[in-house]
């Protein structure tokens, strides 16, 4: 149920939307802010026209309209693997020369060539995907990446995502939402200006001639993965991932391929910021930091030189910003925040406007470890600078936003909807005509959905599984505690088509980044383990005791990809401290329009590829079509249960 009515007209084409990837190993380079040299690399990538030959570890900008489709042809050029012959278990990662693409957070089908992850592009073979997005497909911040189980991971930690921008050009009517993107111009019908960000972490190594990771180590510890003049950093295999390795790395978050670039910007210009988390292991905090006035320009040649810079200059109070859509989908109201926490796969649009002229610090912000991928503790980082050039001073952003969409939406809007859209602005910068989906009401919902997330660390191998049956923290019953790893063999949820429904999602060990493809979810509410809900704006979160800004102002918000927190990071921990320390979450979705097998899955997606992945299948409710019953696993059972009104 889009609140968009049917495009009236053809839409013009809007951009780039049609390529042609081929998949190789890349050669070039990534500048080490902690050597102050550019180390060289040789990752998995995509060459084709779109990719910038100086940073080609990020993929090409897709642009679309509602109504259009969007082609690409993959072709997978990488030798045969030794990692694909003869592997025993799905959950152990494999065939890391396989891949295929996902269309993260796109309302298109699973299925056939769309938006389909069930298949693996060989070596050698080619493969082409249409994403035909309906006319009534919302306008927004959308991405695409690798997704083949067993080399998600790898690949997408290579670079191999990129930024997927669906643009529209539907005012809001009287009846009908409308696209944000009709409202966000300047006077001369231009789009605002506009910053895209595709985060990454790129967690490249240089080995020694046993094969063993070349790291410098202090006190016993290791504190960098070093590449001496000469080496080649590669990503080899998954001891390159888990919960240490990314700040043991020292690697740098790159921001369209670039460590630490800058950014340009004017005083009093609103700007609208696409940031998308394309990365793999770390969450990331931004904030915009005014640069201490004086402060040498930053050049580090060593990682505690970085370090201090960031402690000595990026320290100004950070401003204020508004974000206007997460994961894409426009947001009721343009909600101020000056620290907008993004996980893996999540996406922010914000309007952001400078208030004064010289440099800012884009810093990723300190963060309890249980709030973040690394489990630990984050420091400060510097993700990129931006120079922001004399304006129009600012002396109150949030008025002057105001004021500036208020007379944008003098502008722009129809006449039978100005005074509406004005009178919103002006009641705490409300979007109420261009929220893309109707809330879901109590009385729409036709059953429930339960999901678990654990790691399983007893046996020799750990287990990544996901679960059908909510636990109670207060009073764990292990009999009925039986989350398991994907198997492809089978379906683990089959859900009606047309079906309206209430999840509860919960993690028993670790935080993991809930992401489900084609429809997405609204939270309802985010309990913290005392049963408050966090998710109010202004609520605040301290759970553990240390305040995680990434919860609060998130109730009702539309999403493809949602943290579920769990306090709980010590194994010794599970079960004794679940009641201290589990979450639990409520969203609701409906399965509109498309039938068929997709996935659910952690979007910490070396988790994903060693099994905390789900098969889900929508069919029409008489069964018909995708047989989805038929698969579902011998002892899973029908796990929805109606409610009738
Ligand atoms: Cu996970």
């Amino acid at each position: 149920m889009s609140r968009f009515r049917k495009a009236q007209a053809p839409v013009a084409s809007s951009g780039r939307r049609q390529l042609d990837l081929t998949v190789k190993f890349i050669e070039n380079g990534i500048y080490n802010p902690a050597s102050g040299r550019v180390d060289k690399v040789r990752l998995r990538g995509y060459t084709g026209a779109g990719v910038d030959p100086k940073a080609p570890y990020v993929a090409p900008v897709i642009e679309a309209a509602p109504g259009e489709r969007i082609t690409v042809a993959l072709h997978n050029d990488l030798p045969e693997d030794a990692s694909c012959a003869g592997h025993g278990d799905m959950n152990q990662p494999h065939c890391f020369n396989g891949t295929n693409l996902h269309s993260h957070g796109l309302w298109v089908s699973p299925t056939g060539n769309s938006d389909n992850v069930l298949i693996s592009i060989n070596p050698g073979k080619s493969f082409t995907y249409f994403y035909d997005l309906p006319d009534e497909h919302p306008a927004g911040t959308f991405w695409y990446h690798s997704h083949r189980h067993g080399s998600t991971a790898l690949q997408v930690s290579s670079g191999m995502a990129g930024a997927l921008v669906v643009r529209g050009n539907r005012p809001p009517t009287q009846t009908a939402n409308g696209d944000l993107d009709t409202l966000l111009k300047e006077a001369d019908g231009q789009p605002m200006q506009e910053q895209l960000l595709v985060f990454q972490q790129i967690q490249y190594a240089c080995f020694d001639t046993d094969g063993k990771i070349k790291t410098r180590v202090v006190d016993g510890k290791v504190v960098a993965w070093i590449c001496d003049p000469g080496d080649t950093g590669e990503i080899r295999n998954y001891d390159q991932f888990g919960p240490p390795t990314w700040g043991q790395s020292g690697r740098y978050t790159t921001i369209n391929g670039l460590v630490q670039p800058r950014f340009e910007s004017k005083v009093g210009q609103v700007e609208r910021w696409r940031m998308i988390h394309g990365g793999v292991r770390e969450t990331l905090t931004v904030a915009f930091r005014p640069r201490r006035t004086g402060a040498p320009v930053y050049k580090a040649t060593t990682a505690e030189a970085a370090a201090d810079y960031i402690r000595q200059n990026c320290v100004g109070e950070p401003i204020p910003y508004h974000l206007v859509a997460a994961d894409g989908l426009t947001t009721a109201t343009a909600r101020s925040t000056v620290n907008a926490t993004l996980q893996p796969g999540y996406r922010f649009d914000a309007l952001v406007m400078f208030p004064t002229a010289g440099d800012y610090c884009v810093v990723n912000e300190p963060l309890p470890g249980t709030a973040s991928v690394t489990r630990a503790d984050q420091e400060r980082q510097l993700l990129a600078t931006v120079s922001v050039a004399a304006g129009s001073p600012v002396s109150n952003i949030d008025s002057a936003l105001t004021d500036a969409l208020v007379a944008a939406a003098e502008r722009t809007m129809p006449t039978d909807v100005r005074a509406a859209v004005v009178a919103d602005l002006k009641d705490g910068l409300k979007l109420t005509r261009f929220v893309p989906h109707p809330d879901v009401s109590d009385d729409e919902i036709t059953g429930t959905q339960e999901l678990v997330f654990f790691i399983d660390l007893n046996g020799d191998v750990a287990k990544f599984e996901v679960g059908n049956k909510s636990f109670d923290p207060k009073n764990f019953d292990p009999t009925t505690f039986k989350p398991r790893s994907y198997d492809p063999n089978y379906v683990d949820r089959a859900l009606p088509l047309g079906g309206v429904e209430e999840w509860t999602l919960q993690s028993a060990f670790v935080g993991h980044p809930f992401h489900i493809h084609v429809n997405p979810f609204q939270i309802v509410e985010i309990l913290d383990p005392n049963g408050i809900d966090v998710s109010a704006p202004g609520a605040v979160d301290k759970g553990g005791g240390i305040i995680d800004p990434q919860y609060p102002g998130l109730k009702g918000v539309w999403k493809d990809t949602l943290w579920v927190k769990s306090l709980i990071t010590n194994p010794a921990d599970f079960p004794a401290k679940l009641a201290s320390s589990t979450y639990k979450i409520k969203i609701r979705t409906r399965y509109e329009r498309f039938i068929g097998q997709y996935v659910l899955h952690c979007h910490i997606l070396d988790h994903e590829d060693q099994g905390m992945m789900q098969n889900i299948c929508i069919e029409l409710p008489d069964g018909g079509g995708a047989n989805c019953v038929r698969l579902l696993r011998p002892a899973d059972g029908q796990q929805s249960t109606a409610t009738h009104h």
